[in-house]
């Protein structure tokens, strides 16, 4: 049987390198083979395109730019790393996925959403069986990523960027709840983990339940 595709998703400081080790400890403790991954990312190519994208130095980068290489890398991702995973019966669970490019690129920088939809459709049509959406204001978001020191290229945006990169997302779930599971990642971060943790239980129970 194949494996599961879980994505974690959200905005700034949203806490999703922190719930990623919960979720795959949640799995691995029920027998679960997990491959955990992110994007951009995931794979040498990947990690390249990585390193270009979120670099500060690249502040002419132009919108078109940015949104072929995000699905370069993505490209490489599901062809490499993602597909032969799942092909072999492991789950992966990859920090951000396509819901990243409809956030950031169309909510935050304008790219026109059936440009997206079809690099999507061409470029990685994989779509993730279960979607966490860590949602939180921007403004509480924005103070746990500064903390932490210097910027990325897109951490450095605006507040009004990232308002539009949380609507986008947000719309994203309503019209797939099927798929998504919004967490109210303002929360403590205890209360955050139980919340997750509850999600994952119901998911694998599903999956044990052969749905
Ligand atoms: N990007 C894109 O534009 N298009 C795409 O298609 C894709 C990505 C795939 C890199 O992603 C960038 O790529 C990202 C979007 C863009 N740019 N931005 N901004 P990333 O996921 O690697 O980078 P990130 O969003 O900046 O993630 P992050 O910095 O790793 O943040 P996080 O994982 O969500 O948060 P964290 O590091 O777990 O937590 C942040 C801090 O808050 C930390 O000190 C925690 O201890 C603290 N924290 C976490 N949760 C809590 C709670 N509940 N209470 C209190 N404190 C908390």
């Amino acid at each position: 049987m194949s494996g599961r595709f879980i994505t974690l998703e959200g905005g700034e400081g949203a806490g999703k390198s922190t719930l990623l080790a919960l979720v795959r400890e949640r799995l691995v403790a029920r027998g679960i083979e997990v491959v955990v991954t992110r994007e951009p990312g995931g794979t040498l190519l990947g990690e390249a395109v990585r390193a270009l994208v979120l670099d500060p130095g690249h502040q002419r980068m132009c919108s078109e730019s940015e949104l072929l290489l995000v699905f370069a890398s993505r490209a490489q991702h599901v062809r490499e790393r993602i597909a032969p995973a799942l092909a072999a019966g492991h789950w992966v669970l990859s920090d951000r996925y396509t819901d990243a490019s409809y956030a950031y690129q169309g909510g935050g920088r304008g790219q026109p959403i059936e440009r997206i939809a079809a690099l999507e459709a061409w470029a990685a049509p994989l779509r993730p069986d279960l979607t966490l959406l860590l949602d939180l204001p921007v403004a509480q978001g924005m103070a746990r990523a500064g903390a932490r020191g210097a910027a990325d290229r897109i951490e450095g945006e605006d507040a009004g960027f990232f308002e539009r990169v949380r609507a986008v997302y947000r719309e994203r779930a309503a019209a797939e709840p099927g798929r998504f599971r919004i967490i109210d990642a303002s929360q403590p971060l205890a209360r955050v983990c139980a919340a997750v943790a509850a999600q994952v239980d119901a998911f694998v129970e599903l999956h044990e339940a052969g749905a």
